[in-house]
């Protein structure tokens, strides 16, 4: 193309610092990393140079999934993931993380390169050029620009100060092609450097708060506590397991919060869960959000008559946001604050002792969670003939219960439901999965920044539609040689793969190439690939993974009559009956 990159490096006699060097020096400054990120125009030289200065650049082959890598990086570490893009097709790749991020309450910032401003401001069609900032800012917690290398250390500071205070999100930061052609004094450079101070200052709740909230639960008679991702996020493990247990509520973990406390845990209730939640009477939220993945507090899932009734539940709502409570139903004790600081006020207003839950509410869902979980096992038990989803992911349940400390990724419709019920978490933050939108294309993302960040194997268990969406990233997992174990159930299509066009020609919109085999795509790149038509197949292929740390694909044959629907969402499909 005959562009020449901007080549702007430290002059050492003139005692000058450039761009790209104070961008580099300031996120070192706050601890940062890693950087999940794609080259070009132009960011390419900031790429080498930040691998040069000892950051781990991580290349995707795609900027989705640098970007999901990069918000995944903030959930699992409480420090904001950078992602870093070229302009405008770069930028709208990575933007579709940065939503996901702010959605998710994630902290994260993108960083992408763009064209010059007075330029775009005038339409005048520069290369690549597109109004970033003003297409980000909807879509971010907050957004900024830096045009001048001085304001660098400011524009970074703020970046990170949003992304992880208070409620966390997505942040956006523009810097333009002509800001890397900056270069200032030295000295005066690193002085605007900015360490930021207490990024994500606790958040103390007010005392009444916590009493109204204590006065609420001490009256319950089937009382409930349902943990979310945020509780997750908190890394307050032993206060919320403290809790938890000296309360003696049975409690339901969200997708994210499971293993928060073990999913073998006695007072877990998931098996329990349509007895639980329309039974409760007071119902303490602690990190998670009442929106569609519960029935937004409403309805039959609650108890309610209708599809818009409320059950009648009172509820406490422990969250860092003080906008988040009545976003749908009331809520009697809302408790601001950070779930670290609030639990620990909780748990300091029960002083010594605390009372139980009622013995008949115990028992009752103690009752129905036996039940469920016999039920599940019988299934379990069967090994039929093809392989469908239960028999699969019983083995992947042996596996994850030898294997806890693995991190575990998920999506999917049928791929994502059947294994969030069926495969136990025991330890926090190791499930990562679809989040509150239910999108696909997280998977390969995850699996890097999982397996970078904690250094554990990571299982993968993925839809056959889902794995698509970032699949070429497998080249990046075995170029960085990682210790993932891709589990593709592999149902030929979306939901299932029997859909039938009435026409004839074009398969139906649902349906792949049957019998595909996605495991040459891990041996194109050197990993090992697997084809497994067997629960033992399987389980053997995951055990060689786990244990040779290789980058392995297993494509699990699933019987491809066996999904619903889109999974356990059916009912959201406004068209489709159950089948
Ligand atoms: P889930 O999908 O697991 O139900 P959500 O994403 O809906 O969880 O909810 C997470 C909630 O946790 C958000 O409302 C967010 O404001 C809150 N949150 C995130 N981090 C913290 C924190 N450190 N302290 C308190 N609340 C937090
Ligand atoms: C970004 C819609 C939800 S689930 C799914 C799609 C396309 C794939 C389901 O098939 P899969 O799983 O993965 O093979 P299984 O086991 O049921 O066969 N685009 C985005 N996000 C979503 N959620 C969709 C489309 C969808
Ligand atoms: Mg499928």
């Amino acid at each position: 193309m005959g562009t020449v990159e901007p080549q702007v490096a430290t002059d050492a006699q003139t005692q000058l610092i450039d761009a790209s060097q104070l961008v580099i020096d300031a996120l070192k400054l706050n601890g940062i990393d890693t950087i999940y990120a794609l080259p070009g125009i132009p960011i390419t030289d900031l790429t080498r140079r930040a691998q040069a200065e000892g950051l781990r650049v991580l290349s995707f082959r795609h900027e989705q999934s640098a970007g999901y890598a990069a918000s995944i990086a903030g959930f699992l570490t409480q420090r904001p993931g950078i992602c870093l893009t070229v302009s405008a097709p770069g930028f709208l790749n990575g933007l579709n993380a940065l939503a996901h991020a702010t959605t998710n309450c994630f902290p994260m910032i993108l960083i992408s390169g763009s064209s010059e401003r007075e330029v775009v401001d005038l339409q005048q069609g520069d290369y690549e050029e597109l109004d970033q900032l003003a297409i980000a800012r909807p879509l971010a917690k907050a957004a900024f620009r830096v045009l001048h290398a001085e304001d660098i250390g400011v524009g970074i500071a703020r970046a990170i100060r949003a992304a992880v205070s208070g409620r966390p999100g997505g942040v956006y930061l523009d810097l333009p092609a002509k800001l890397f052609t900056q270069a200032i004094e030295a000295g005066a450079g690193r002085r605007s450097l900015i360490e930021v101070v207490d990024p994500a200052p606790r958040q103390i709740p007010a005392p009444d708060a916590v009493k109204r909230a204590l006065e609420l639960l001490k009256g319950a008679r089937k009382p409930l506590i349902i943990l979310g991702k945020g509780a997750a996020y908190a890394q307050a493990d032993a206060d919320i397991r403290a809790l938890v247990e000296k309360t003696g509520i049975p409690y339901l973990p969200m997708s994210m919060a499971k293993g928060l406390l073990p999913d073998t845990h006695e007072q877990c209730a998931s098996a329990a869960r349509s007895f639980a939640l329309p039974g409760a009477d007071v119902v303490m939220l602690i990190g998670a959000r009442l929106n569609w993945l519960l029935s937004h507090g409403k309805g039959k899932t609650w108890g309610g008559k209708g599809a818009k009734d409320w059950g009648g539940q009172k509820f406490i709502q422990v969250d860092i946001s003080p906008q988040e409570a009545d976003s749908n139903v009331r809520i009697e004790a809302p408790l601001v604050g950070d779930i670290g600081s609030c639990v620990q006020a909780l748990l300091a207003g029960m002083g010594g002792g605390w009372p139980q839950p009622p013995a008949e509410w115990l028992a009752a869902v103690a009752e129905k969670k036996k039940g469920n979980v016999a039920k599940m096992a019988e299934t379990l038990a069967k090994n039929p003939s093809p392989m469908n989803f239960h028999s699969a992911l019983a083995v992947v349940r042996d596996i994850v219960k030898a294997n806890p400390d693995a991190m575990f990724v998920n999506e999917g419709a049928n791929a994502l439901d059947f294994t969030r019920s069926i495969v136990d978490m025991f330890k926090p933050r190791k499930r990562i999965d679809v989040g509150t939108w239910g999108i696909m294309g997280i998977g390969m993302g995850y699996c890097v920044a999982a397996a970078v960040i904690t250094k554990q194997p990571v299982i993968a268990i993925e839809g056959d539609s889902a794995f698509g969406f970032s699949g070429m990233e497998v080249e990046t997992i075995c170029r960085y040689n990682l210790p993932v174990c891709i589990v593709v159930m592999n149902n030929n299509g979306v939901y299932k793969g029997t859909d039938v066009n009435p026409r004839g020609g074009d398969v139906a919109p649902t349906v792949f190439v049957k019998d595909a085999r996605y495991e040459k795509l891990m041996e194109a790149f050197g990993g090992v690939g697997v084809y497994a038509t067997t629960p033992a197949e399987l389980r053997k292929a995951m055990e060689d993974a786990i244990r040779s740390r290789r980058p392995t694909l297993v494509n699990a044959m699933i019987d491809e009559t066996a999904g619903t629907e889109s999974g356990r969402i059916t009912s959201l499909n406004p068209t489709a009956k159950k089948k």
